[in-house]
C-alpha cells in the first residue's frame, strides 16, 4: 500500500485528495493545524477510530512554519507521495499578513523539500507543490499565441500571495534540477466547490444567492464584478495532482478548464438556480443587481418551498375565518411575493473593501499539456459547478 502525506488536509482540496487517495487504497497521513475550535468538518466523515481496529487514515498536529515537526512527520509517516496542499491561501487577506503568507506559503514549501534531503528519501518520496495561476499576475502581454497562460508564460505575481507561491515553484523546481528529486508543480487556475472557504468569490456568491432565496438575507456585497476567472471543479483538479506524481519523469502542469467568466456572470448563473434574473444597473457611481422578473416553476423546484396550501384552502372556504396569521393571506395575493424578494429590489452592491490593491484582471489557462500527457478530462463544467455548489448551500440553509 502506498503511503500519502498532505499537508492542508482540512482544506478544500486536501478533503477532496484524501477521499481520492483512500478510494485508490492509500494510507493517507494528513497535517492539521491546532486551533482553539474544531477545524476539521470537511474530513470529518474520512475519521476511522483507531480504538475499532486497524485504520489507514492518520491526522498529526503540525504547521508550515515548524520544521522540527515537518522533519518528525516525515520520518514517522515515511511517505511515497507528499501533497503540500498546506497555505494562507486567501490573495486579499495576503495583503495583511504579507510576512506570515511568505513564511508558510513560501519557505514552507523549502522545509518539506529539505526535510526529505536531510532525511535523505529523494529517490523514495515524490513531492507535489500547489502552485498557483496567481503567478501570471494576469498580465496580457504573457498570454501564449493562442490568448492563454501555460507552462511557458512568463510569470508577475500581483499579490504577496503570488509573491511568495513564487518562491514555492522555482524551489521546487531547483530541488527537481540540483537534487534529482521527483518534485512538481501542478499550476492550477481557480478551482471551486461545496466545500469552497465561504470568503472566495463563488462560494460568497452561491451562499447569498440561496440565502436570498429563503428569505434569509437581503444583499450581496462585492468587489470587482468584471474580474475574470477561469473555474474549474476541485473534485477533478484533484484527480490531476494525483496524475501529476504517478508519471515517469517529475514536470511541472498547467491546470484548467481554457474557459474564462466575469464575476458578475457567475452571480447571474447563481440567482438564475433559484429562478431570479438579476439585471445591472447603475444608480450615479455605483452599480447594482436588481431582481428583475421570477421563474416561479425553478423557484419553487429549487428551494423546495412551496405555497400555503392549507392556507389557501381555508381561505378559499372559509372568507370569514377568524384564525390568524395564514388566514389573513388574500387567496388571490398569496403568490412567489410572499415568499421571496421583490422584483425591483437591489440584490447586489458594490462595496470598495473588497478590492484589492493590486488586482489580477483576467486568467484563462490552457490545459493542453495536461490532457494530452496526463489523460487529464475534467466532468464539471462551469454550469454543472454552479448548480453543484447552489444545490450544496441551499439544503446548508434551508
Ligand atoms: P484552503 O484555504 O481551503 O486550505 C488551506 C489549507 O492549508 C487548510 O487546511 C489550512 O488549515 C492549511 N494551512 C494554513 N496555514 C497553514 C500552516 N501555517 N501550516 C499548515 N497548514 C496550514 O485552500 P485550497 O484547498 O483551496 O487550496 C489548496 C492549495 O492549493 C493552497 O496551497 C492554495 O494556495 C493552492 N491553490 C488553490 C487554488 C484554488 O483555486 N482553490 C488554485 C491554485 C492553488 P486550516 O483549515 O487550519 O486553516
Ligand atoms: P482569487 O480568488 O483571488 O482568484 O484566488 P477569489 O475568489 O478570492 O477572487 C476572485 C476574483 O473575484 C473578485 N471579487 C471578490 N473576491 C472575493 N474574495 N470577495 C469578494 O467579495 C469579491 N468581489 C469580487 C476578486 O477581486 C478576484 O478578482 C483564488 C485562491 O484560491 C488562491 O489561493 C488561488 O491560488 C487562486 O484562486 C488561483
Amino acid at each position: 500500500m502506498k503511503i500519502a502525506l498532505i499537508t492542508g488536509i482540512t482544506g478544500q482540496d486536501g478533503s477532496y485528495l484524501a477521499e481520492l487517495l483512500l478510494e485508490k487504497g492509500y494510507i493517507v497521513h494528513g497535517i492539521k493545524r491546532r486551533a482553539s475550535s474544531f477545524n476539521t468538518q470537511r474530513i470529518d466523515h474520512l475519521y476511522q477510530d483507531p480504538h475499532e481496529g486497524h485504520v489507514n487514515f492518520h491526522l498529526h498536529y503540525g504547521d508550515l512554519t515548524d520544521s522540527t515537526n515537518i522533519i518528525r512527520i516525515i520520518q514517522e509517516v515515511q511517505p511515497d507521495e507528499i501533497y503540500n496542499l498546506g497555505a494562507m491561501s486567501h490573495v486579499k487577506v495576503s495583503f495583511d499578513s504579507p510576512e506570515y503568507v511568505a513564511n508558510v506559503d513560501g519557505i514552507g514549501a523549502l522545509r518539506l523539500l529539505e526535510a526529505v534531503r536531510i532525511l535523505k528519501m529523494e529517490k523514495k518520496t515524490r513531492i507535489y507543490q500547489a502552485s498557483t495561476s496567481e503567478l501570471y499576475g494576469g498580465m496580457p502581454e504573457n498570454k501564449n499565441e493562442k490568448g492563454f497562460y501555460d507552462e511557458n508564460s512568463p510569470f508577475y505575481p500581483r499579490s504577496p500571495y503570488g509573491v511568495a507561491k513564487i518562491y514555492g515553484f522555482w524551489i521546487t523546481k531547483n530541488y527537481r534540477e540540483a537534487y534529482g528529486m521527483y518534485a512538481c508543480n501542478g499550476i492550477l487556475f481557480n478551482h471551486e466547490s461545496p466545500r469552497r472557504g465561504e470568503t472566495f468569490v463563488t462560494r460568497k456568491i452561491t451562499m447569498a444567492a440561496a440565502a436570498i432565496a429563503l428569505g434569509k438575507q437581503d444583499c450581496l456585497y462585492l468587489g470587482n464584478l468584471d474580474a475574470r476567472r477561469d473555474w474549474g471543479h476541485a473534485k477533478d483538479y484533484v484527480k490531476a495532482m494525483w496524475l501529476i506524481l504517478q508519471q515517469e519523469k517529475p514536470e511541472d502542469y498547467v491546470i484548467a478548464t481554457g474557459q474564462t467568466t466575469k464575476v458578475r456572470d457567475f452571480v447571474q448563473m447563481a440567482f438564475a438556480h433559484v429562478g431570479f434574473h438579476i439585471r445591472w444597473e447603475r444608480t450615479g457611481v455605483e452599480e447594482v443587481g436588481i431582481l428583475e422578473s421570477v421563474d416561479e416553476q425553478k423557484y419553487f423546484e429549487a428551494t423546495g418551498r412551496k405555497l400555503n396550501v392549507n392556507a389557501l384552502n381555508i381561505k378559499t372556504l372559509n372568507e370569514t375565518s377568524i384564525n390568524a396569521e395564514p388566514l389573513t393571506l388574500n387567496a388571490e395575493r398569496l403568490t412567489l411575493n410572499d415568499l421571496t424578494p421583490n422584483i425591483g429590489d437591489i440584490l447586489v452592491r458594490v462595496d470598495p473593501r473588497y478590492f484589492r490593491p493590486t488586482e489580477v484582471d483576467l486568467l484563462i489557462g490552457d490545459p493542453t499539456k495536461a490532457k494530452t500527457q496526463l489523460n487529464w478530462e475534467p466532468e464539471y463544467d462551469l454550469q454543472g459547478l454552479v448548480e453543484d455548489m447552489m444545490r450544496g448551500d441551499l439544503s446548508l440553509l434551508n
